[in-house]
């Protein structure tokens, strides 16, 4: 069994959210890059450490983990307290809302990669999916900064791992969204961007892989 921390990463994608915690929270740790050719994914080994093949996976003291979320979680609880919010802890109900909210905006921005991205022939992608998701990835963004009532982070006390949970999809959406679609989304960003650990886990992230442009508008109505 070998001690410490290994992360298997594909750059851009939700692995981010754990490489960024890895940075944050100072953790060393392994680096596996992966390409998202499925072939890579789909081995054998890879599906012992994540059942359907994808990233984020760990291995944390030779034991395998998947979910971007739990990781997080679990790093938070065994080994960077001041990153999560403890049972017990007044924000507690707070902190895994958010922790588990970054999939309900990360899975509009799924959508929104497969119909810009991934799927290249021009009749498999959908124009009414790239508007509906764009409109549903906006309404999950700006219910969040309403949550926020103001403050630069999720939470009262400050930063946690739940601003890395939903500041994927925050950076993320940059991709997708112009300024103006979420008022306040903008100084969000810059916000992440501004942290050390956010741009340490960026500097490892890889060449990308996943977005080749800095914009993918979607067709008028
Ligand atoms: N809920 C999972 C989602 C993991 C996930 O779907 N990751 C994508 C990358 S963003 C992936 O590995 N996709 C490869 C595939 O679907 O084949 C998590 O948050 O870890």
């Amino acid at each position: 069994m070998s001690a410490g921390i290994e992360l298997w990463h594909v750059p851009q994608s939700r692995s981010l959210r754990v490489l960024w915690f890895l940075h944050e929270a100072g953790l060393p740790h392994r680096l596996h890059l992966m390409g998202f050719d499925g072939s890579s994914l789909r081995t054998r080994e890879h599906l012992t450490r994540s059942p359907a093949g994808r990233v984020p996976a760990v291995e944390i003291d030779g034991e395998a983990m998947a979910e971007s979320g739990a990781i997080l979680d679990y790093l938070a609880e065994t080994r960077a307290p001041a990153l999560g919010r403890a049972p017990g802890h007044p924000e507690r109900r707070a902190y895994l809302e958010g922790l588990h909210y970054g999939e309900t905006i990360g899975q509009h921005l799924a959508n929104l990669t497969q119909h810009h991205v991934i799927l290249r022939e021009p009749q498999m992608r959908s124009a009414t999916v790239m508007r509906l998701e764009a409109a549903r990835l906006a309404k999950t963004l700006t219910g969040a900064l309403r949550r926020m009532e103001g403050r630069d982070w999720l939470l009262p006390s400050g930063f946690s791992a739940a601003d890395i949970a939903v500041g994927y999809g925050v950076w993320q959406a940059k991709y997708f969204l112009t300024a103006d679609e979420v008022p306040g989304l903008s100084d969000w960003q810059a916000r992440i961007a501004a942290r050390p650990g956010f741009q340490a886990a960026l500097a490892a992230d890889g060449p990308p892989l996943i977005y080749r442009a800095d914009f993918y508008p979607r067709p008028e109505a």
